[in-house]
């Protein structure tokens, strides 16, 4: 889906262990403001059901196994964070769903901005129209 980015890191083994990571400028695009991460999720635990219509995210699972749904408001996509070293990278304006198919997954999460709830849209017949506007703004835009 265009806005999206799953991609495998490398893992770098030693004698002590593995290690991955990602880097402003080669793996996503935003200066990261806000930590936070979801864990204590239920089996078949779903949470999410909304969109952000500013906030840019890099999320990763270290633990467990997640499956992220995501929706622009014409098509929809799955995308699995099922090992530690898979990163998704999230433009702005996308309806999400995350669903955990292990016990004790966890979801970290790396934000452009800091908590604003204005910036949620928690209601998804609100997101269907949100997203028209946008596209219609873009069409626009690009027209000129
Ligand atoms: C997202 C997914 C992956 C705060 O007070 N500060 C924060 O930084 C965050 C992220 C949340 N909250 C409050 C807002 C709610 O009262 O924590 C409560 C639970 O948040 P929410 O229902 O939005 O949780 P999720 O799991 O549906 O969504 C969260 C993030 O909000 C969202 O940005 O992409 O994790």
């Amino acid at each position: 889906m265009e806005g999206i980015t799953l991609k495998k890191l490398d893992k770098i083994k030693s004698p002590g262990g593995s290690l991955s990571f990602f880097q402003l400028g080669k793996d996503f695009d935003f200066e990261i403001k806000r930590i936070y991460y979801i864990y204590e999720f239920s089996q078949q635990n779903r949470r999410g059901f909304h969109a952000h219509k500013e906030l840019k995210q890099v999320m990763f699972c270290p633990h467990g196994s997640i499956e992220v749904e995501l929706d622009n408001g014409t098509e929809k996509e799955k995308y699995l964070l099922d090992c530690p070293e898979k990163i998704l990278v999230l433009n702005r304006g996308y309806w999400r769903e995350f669903l955990s198919l292990t016990e004790n997954s966890i979801l970290c999460v790396g934000a452009s901005e800091i908590y604003d709830e204005s910036d949620y849209i928690r209601n998804y017949d609100d997101y269907i129209l949100w997203s028209k506007h946008e596209m219609e703004e873009k069409i626009n835009g690009s027209a000129i």
